[in-house]
């Protein structure tokens, strides 16, 4: 059975667009995709990392959400992810978001995923793709952060063509 899924994009090493660009391509094999804006961020964290670039994407999938985190992290690898240190830069992060209606905790995984209500460069592109989205019982829309978002959209030609 499809089950509606968000995955969450960010990449502050590398070829930033180009990661995420085929992480993109990457996520529409396991199900159909729907991408947010592209977004510039300020790091969240330790400062002296650059900036990310960040986006969501709404995936239908068939996978089981263990699955899917198996699949998630094997992109990650494939891209060659580099990971230096908490809440530091890494050249790709795909986090599973949100997975239908469904509250999982387990050692591998926690949905939906811890800070997502106050993380701007998550809830503006959740936003983008379901305007009336409501996670843990809140509106997103509501949010106090929406009013005043830290991030800045790309107007990318490459990405809006995926
Ligand atoms: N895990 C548990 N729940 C989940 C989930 N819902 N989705 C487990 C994905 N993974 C989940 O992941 C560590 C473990 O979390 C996995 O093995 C999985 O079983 P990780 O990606 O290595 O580490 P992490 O927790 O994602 O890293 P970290 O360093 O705690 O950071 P965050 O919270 O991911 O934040 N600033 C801006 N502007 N934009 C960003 O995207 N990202 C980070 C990283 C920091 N600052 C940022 C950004
Ligand atoms: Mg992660």
């Amino acid at each position: 059975m499809s089950t509606v899924t968000y995955i969450g994009l960010g990449s502050n090493l590398g070829d930033s667009r180009q990661i995420l660009i085929e992480a993109v391509q990457k996520l529409a094999t396991l199900g159909a995709v729907k991408t947010s804006k592209l977004y510039q961020s300020p790091p969240m964290g330790p400062q002296d990392q650059p900036n990310y670039l960040n986006a969501v994407a709404e995936l239908v999938t068939d996978l089981a959400p263990l699955a899917l985190l198996d699949q998630l992290q094997r992109f990650e690898q494939e891209s060659g992810r580099v990971r230096l240190r908490r809440w530091g830069e890494r050249t790709l992060d795909l986090d599973l978001l949100v997975y239908g209606q469904q509250q999982i905790q387990n050692e591998r995984l926690t949905v939906p995923h811890v800070g997502l209500l106050e993380r701007d460069f998550v809830v503006i592109p959740l936003l983008d793709l379901d305007a009336n989205i409501e996670i843990k019982a809140q509106q997103l829309k509501d949010l106090p952060l929406v009013q005043h978002p830290t991030l800045s959209v790309l107007d990318d030609e490459s990405w809006s063509n995926i």
